[in-house]
């Protein structure tokens, strides 16, 4: 078997409406052989799915690039299909067959007919109507048809209707961006939903992040007040002759039975007030108004969509002792709830949505803080009515009921989870019920606030995109579920949001919604402007978005740079500093470690990380530059921070964690550090103080550090603070306090208590980079090469990860034997190379499926390193095992290198 399939076009599956002139084709190579690697492709495209007349042949290449090729040397034509497949050789003489075809669609790129269609708003008719307007179009059709499609946008959410029914999945469209600099459009096939003579065309529009409320101050409309849409309609007929059927003039504007929908507050709808698309006479319709507004700034959807990606049904309905009504989701969700009901006309319930329950066990929404979270629906009467929101969302695990009559019956509800659709990448299991659960809240988290944006949090008046949060959870999230669009898109807003002078706001997209002009520029927030799409490098090989935000990374390097009166040292200017850190003083929310120690740290590893950005893109001067720079950041941060008998003098957590992680000490003075840090996890009861930013990197240091036992007591602490304390309180998402909810059932303040944040499961990268040891090589990125390092440790006795690569699945299971064997399963996937590192010099002690390690001729070659084996293998499935050895009996090293064939 050698087969060519899972075909992506800008890491999408038959994309439709890319505006991009070279999109980048990925694939996989499936083989049952080991050491396979892809020696030559080709690439065809056609306008037909049968692929029998080709428009573009890239002719055999010589090469063994299977990921982000270029589909360069043909030019795409707007607004249409391209059907495309691969096939590929093998160095061992094999030929694929061609893939099954793949697509993608272009849509209007830079057409110089773009958007012919005018921008329309609901008209001063409705102008003091709170209501969700409506907009409206007839018109006739009286030719065969073979393809229609839509390319809309709006100011605010839209959601289009045609002949009646709901034009394709998406939700929250067109998601947010800085609205006032990018908007997106998107695309839809509608060609099976025309009808022959008369067609309706319609939309509603509702205020979103765009005219809503959005931050902590009550604030409304930051982007604008005036809801729009902008769509244009194309029609190819059968004779070939085109048609556009436009926004503009002629078409009419009512309001709609959704009262007012707002993304914090909720959505309240009066079903006696519905109209039929199809039937223009119960509602009353006046002219729309055209709006003025540029066009320029609209770009083709670069983020996957929203959509419903589960349903969930009530685990229970409780009575609480207030005598609430109230649906227990068994999960802090985000999304809505979908209903059905019946009753009288005029009835109306409510449904209110809260993350937790206090104490006693009532409902709970006090740190929603100003954010309702309310739904009210009113009966129009006469049958079962089911009813789901349509512009807002809830992060909530509890339902409470008003206003339904009794029996209530479950089956009537289920809760709608609503996130960007990313491809689920990474799964990891182990032996411990506990840590399983840990990962499971770590995944809801980043469900729950990977709607668009990244945020924060999915249920107070907050949900914003703090940068901060967002650079400490990207490498989590890219091991779980395939973020490359998703942060494509955000960083293309940072850009968008950055200031002249470089700095970064707090949150992305900005529009000042703090309502302060200083609101930007902390450090570990700002740096999400270089971790990202370093990060994004490393875990997909993404170089065109490194390329892309180069200059975004070098600004922010600027920016800092210019601060203060000296260029090496970061000590001006507002920090969040290791943010929310447990050795705060009382009263406040900043950790203990010096906020510009945390600063000139993180302006070292922002540096570090440009330079290595520097030489990829072949800026090699600007490398040579930041080279310098760095060496220069880290003398002075050693000259200040540190003494020259290498003792460093914050003495907290976080400052230890940093200095090891980011590389900022003399080799010699390593091990000192991390001895020392052993002793403040220790001081602290074997228990974590970090914050924000020393917690993400804790246990990795630990673990490169030579200390994995501590990492795993850590990992397993059960009491405060830790990370399973919150699991064994019952949570189902990642809180953002240690002591969210403490023990006896008290709750921290009010004013600032997500139960659904996703910075501190951060430590999932830790699951899978150290635990299960799956780990990427910056030099070949994507996956292009992987190194295996599984590191068992007390009180697990099996792990199991796998996370679907860009090339294909890489797993790595290890398994204690009760007879002392250890045993370490891996699957490299085809074209990729990698690494697996096992705890044993002693080759003689290592068997591949029984077989000594030197008679195995996939494996290119093994070497000692430390008291380790390397061992160098191609693609393929392994199982190695060994005898684990005693706890302090290391075997005499035994440094061999075989090569092979
Ligand atoms: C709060 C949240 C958020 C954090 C900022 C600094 O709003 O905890 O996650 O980034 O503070």
């Amino acid at each position: 078997m050698f087969i060519v399939n899972h075909l992506r076009c800008e890491y999408r599956k038959n994309p439709i409406g890319l505006d991009i002139s070279s999109p980048r084709i990925s694939w996989h190579l499936e083989s049952d052989a080991r050491n396979v690697v892809q020696e030559a492709y080709q690439i065809q495209l056609s306008l037909v799915p049968e692929m029998n007349r080709i428009e573009w042949d890239s002719g055999r290449q010589h090469s063994n690039r299977s990921i982000h090729v270029e589909l360069t040397g043909w030019k795409p034509v707007p607004r249409t299909r391209y059907y495309y497949r691969v096939r590929a050789w093998d160095g061992a003489g094999n030929e694929s067959e061609w893939s099954e075809p793949a697509f993608f669609e272009t849509g209007l790129m830079d057409a110089e007919d773009r958007w012919q269609a005018d921008w329309i708003t609901a008209g001063a008719a409705l102008k003091d109507d709170p209501s969700c307007p409506r907009l409206r179009r007839v018109f006739e059709l009286q030719k065969a048809v073979v393809r229609a499609t839509i390319y809309a946008t709006a100011l605010g959410l839209y959601e289009l209707h045609l002949n009646g029914a709901r034009v394709g999945d998406h939700y929250f469209t067109p998601g947010w961006t800085s609205y006032d600099k990018r908007l997106q459009y998107q695309v839809y096939d509608v060609t099976s939903m025309l009808v022959a003579g008369q067609n309706v065309i319609g939309a509603v529009l509702g205020d979103g992040w765009y005219g809503g409320h959005l931050g902590w101050d009550g604030r409304k409309g930051l982007f604008g007040d005036d809801c729009a849409l902008l769509l244009e309609l194309h029609i190819r007929y059968e004779d070939g002759s085109e048609d556009r059927i436009l926004s503009g003039k002629d078409w009419m504007a009512s309001a709609s039975a959704i009262a007012m929908s707002d993304i914090y507050m909720g959505e309240t709808y009066d079903a006696r007030l519905e109209s039929d698309w199809l039937d223009a006479s119960r509602a009353s319709w006046s002219p729309a108004a055209i709006l003025d507004h540029a066009k320029d700034i609209i770009v083709a959807q670069e983020n996957v969509p929203v959509t419903a990606m589960e349903q969930l049904k009530p685990i229970a309905l409780l009575t609480t002792p207030e005598g609430d009504r109230v649906l227990d989701m068994g999960q802090n969700m985000v999304g809505w709830m979908r209903f059905s009901v019946q009753g009288d006309p005029g009835q109306t319930v409510e449904l209110l949505h809260a993350e937790i329950l206090d104490h006693a066990g009532n409902f709970y929404t006090e740190n929603l803080r100003s954010a309702k979270q309310q739904v009210q629906y009113t009966l129009k009467g006469g049958g079962v009515e089911t009813y789901e929101p349509h512009f807002t969302f809830q992060g909530f695990r509890y339902v409470k009921l008003i206003g339904f009559s009794e029996p209530i019956q479950i089956d009537d509800f289920t809760g709608v989870v609503l996130h960007s659709n990313m491809e689920r990448t990474g799964e990891f299991a182990c032996s411990s019920p506990l840590v399983n659960q840990l990962h499971h809240n770590i995944l809801w988290g980043q469900k729950g606030n990977f709607l668009d944006v990244p945020t924060d949090c999915p249920q107070r008046d907050e949900r914003l995109g703090w940068t901060g949060d967002a650079q400490m959870f990207i490498r989590t999230a890219s091991y779980l579920m395939n973020t490359a669009p998703f942060f494509t898109k955000w960083l293309r807003d940072l850009r968008a949001d950055q200031h002249e002078d470089g700095g970064i706001p707090f949150f992305v997209p900005d529009a000042n919604v703090s309502g302060s002009d200083s609101a930007h520029s902390s450090a570990a927030w700002g740096d999400a402007a270089v971790i990202c799409p370093w990060t994004l490098y490393e875990m997909y090989g993404d170089t065109r978005l490194l390329a892309e935000q180069y200059d975004s990374m070098k600004q922010w390097i600027e920016y800092i740079r210019s601060q203060g009166d000296n260029p090496y040292l970061w000590n001006t200017g507002f920090h969040f500093g290791d943010w929310l850190g447990l050795d705060s003083k009382p009263g406040s929310y900043v950790g203990a470690t010096d906020r510009d120690y945390v600063a000139t740290a993180f302006y070292a590893y922002s540096v570090s990380l440009t330079r290595k950005a520097a030489s990829v893109l072949g800026y090699d001067q600007d490398a040579v530059y930041f080279d310098q720079l760095h060496a220069q950041i880290i003398q002075a941060f050693r000259n200040e921070f540190v003494t020259p008998a290498g003792r460093i003098s914050v003495p907290t957590q976080t400052a230890h964690v940093l200095a090891l992680h980011f590389d900022l000490l003399e080799p010699e003075h390593r091990k000192r550090a991390g001895d020392q840090l052993v002793k403040l996890v220790e001081e602290a009861g074997n228990h974590l103080t970090t914050g924000f930013v020393g917690t993400p990197y804790l246990n990795p240091v630990l673990s490169a550090a030579g200390h994995r036992d501590l990492a795993y007591t850590l990992l397993f602490q059960k009491d405060y603070p830790s990370w399973l304390f919150q699991v064994t309180q019952g949570a189902t998402t990642v809180w953002e306090h240690w002591d969210g909810m403490r023990e006896d059932g008290s709750l921290w303040s009010r004013d600032m208590n997500s139960f659904n944040h996703y910075a501190y499961g951060a430590i999932g990268e830790w699951l899978y980079r150290d635990v299960a040891g799956i780990r990427p090589d910056e030099h070949r990125p994507g996956f292009g090469m992987v190194h295996i390092e599984p590191q068992p440790g007390p009180g697990l006795d099996w792990v199991k990860a796998k996370v679907d690569t860009m090339y294909g699945t890489v797993s790595s299971a290890w398994h204690r034997q009760d007879n002392g064997e250890m045993i370490v399963e891996v699957h490299i996937p085809a074209n990729v190379s990698g690494t697996v590192l096992l705890p044993l010099a002693a080759k003689a002690a290592v068997k591949e499926q029984g077989q000594p390690l030197e008679e195995v001729t996939a494996i290119r070659a093994f070497r000692a390193e430390g008291t380790d084996t390397r061992v160098e293998l191609g693609s393929g499935s392994y199982t190695f095992t060994y005898v684990l050895p005693k706890a302090d009996e290391h075997p005499e090293l035994e440094a061999e290198k075989v090569q092979s064939s």
